[in-house]
């Protein structure tokens, strides 16, 4: 984003190094040290503590957002994916059973006492889940003298709410706003570990809780068949590009499908499109949170008139030459260019194809830049926010008739779709990583 302002930046408070926390309000107990998560098998990133004058007990300190003794509890999850096995949410239905409950234990098939309670989300609690692969989350509840599972009918199904922020708060800055992830819930930004250390790659969006759509691009590299897929990370719900976000979740990158047709032949971006597959350590999706949502796709044809407004949004540098990328989301309005302008006016038919649609700040002082790359060009239709177009290029940054040129996603409909489900049909054969 070209921004010409200095960005105050935030630095997140360092866990590490401090000697005491506050537990409950009420106390302040001194701890002798903090210790890998793996001690106490904290789950989402909590971090196992022993009390300084109680050595043997530990327990898991959970981040915001998780709550639990392993911090298996998912404290911002409004709804649940697929049959809502993986939901670790805490909806439960009047009348739903304790798990830990005596006569669930006597009469349940599923309680605390089992052995893999933990992996199935059973606790010390009456939250609606699905431990038996049924079509939707359940509890037991009572009747008469026998217990009985029950669907949950408080907990709905994700994925009506694609392309719906939960919150809009900007503060201006020139050329463009520094964004709070809640008003772009599905940027997701792509690191790359190179030699030890995670950097910054590309931006990318969030289309569905295991998948998010970026630029091929990012992962070309002509010396490669095939990008190597463990180098890569995913984070969802950053506010704050180097810092560790309360509300992010983190992903491996078990999938990268780049178009086969991809070129950068003809000076542009030709079908710069690529899906990348995301899951936890432990096997699972995004979850959906105010942080945390998928976007929508546009119908095929969808086609937006010229000077619709479109919003685009990235972690990317905010003048081409810049050295570091913006510290914190960056969002700015661009309007839709016809097709005709920007072949004959702006580029020539050459680079500019009709895979791609572009899109410029009509004082061009905002635009999208290096690192802004796969990331969303969203714009409002129906009320809802679609991926119209995808980051991919453009002769510099917020240069004077030189608009940012993004990959037209309604053209690449069908060959999302039958990827992602050829990749479903393929990774059920395969048992889940640990
Ligand atoms: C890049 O290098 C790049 N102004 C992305 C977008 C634009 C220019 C360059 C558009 O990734």
């Amino acid at each position: 984003m070209k921004l010409l302002i200095l960005l105050t930046i935030t630095l997140g408070t360092l866990v590490t190094g401090l000697d005491s926390v506050y537990i409950r309000p009420y106390y302040k107990i001194s701890l002798k040290h903090r210790s890998q998560h793996r001690e106490c098998h904290c789950l989402n990133g909590g971090t196992c503590v022993t009390y300084q004058f109680f050595s043997q007990m530990k327990r898991c300190l959970c981040p915001e957002g998780y709550s639990g003794l392993r911090c298996e509890i998912d404290t911002d999850s409004i709804c649940y994916s697929g049959n809502g096995e993986n939901y670790r949410g805490m909806a439960a239905d009047p009348g739903c059973l304790y798990w830990d409950l005596p006569s669930v234990i006597r009469r349940g098939d599923y309680h605390v006492d089992l052995k893999n309670a933990l992996q199935l989300g059973l606790g010390k609690h009456n939250y609606c889940r699905n431990p038996n692969g049924r079509s939707r989350p359940w509890c037991y509840t009572k009747r008469e003298y026998s217990i009985r599972e029950t669907p949950c009918s408080t907990i709905k199904k994700c994925g009506h709410t694609c392309g719906q922020r939960s919150f809009s708060k900007y503060f201006k800055i020139v050329g463009g706003s520094q964004a709070e992830v809640e008003t772009q819930p599905w940027i997701a930004g792509i690191f790359q570990n190179i030699q030890g250390t995670d950097q910054f790659l590309c931006g990318g969006s969030l289309i569905d809780p295991c998948w998010v759509l970026t630029a091929a691009h990012c992962f070309y590299d002509p010396t490669k068949k095939q990008p190597n897929k463990s180098v890569y990370k995913v984070f969802l719900g950053k506010s704050i590009l180097n810092a560790t976000d309360k509300h992010e979740q983190e992903f491996m990158v078990d999938e990268i499908i780049s178009h086969p047709d991809f070129t950068d032949y003809t000076g542009g971006n030709d079908n710069d499109i690529a899906l990348v597959r995301i899951r936890t350590a432990s096997g699972q999706c995004a979850v959906e949170s105010n942080y945390v949502r998928t976007v929508c796709l546009p119908e095929k044809n969808l086609i937006l008139y010229e000077n619709t407004r479109c919003e685009i949004a990235g972690y990317g540098k905010q003048k081409s030459y810049d050295i570091y990328y913006a510290q914190r989301l960056m969002s700015a309005t661009v309007n839709l260019i016809s097709q005709k302008d920007c072949k004959d006016k702006y580029y020539d038919s050459i680079r500019v194809t009709d895979n791609m649609v572009c899109a410029g700040d009509p004082a061009w002082e905002a635009d999208a830049c290096k690192g802004d790359s796969g990331g969303p060009m969203v714009c409002e239709h129906n009320g809802r926010m679609m991926l119209y177009g995808i980051v991919s290029w453009g002769d510099g940054c917020a240069k004077e008739n030189k608009p940012g040129v993004y990959t037209r996603v309604t053209r690449y409909l069908n060959w999302i779709d039958s990827n992602m489900n050829a990749v479903v049909t393929k990774s059920r054969s395969f048992p889940e990583p640990k």
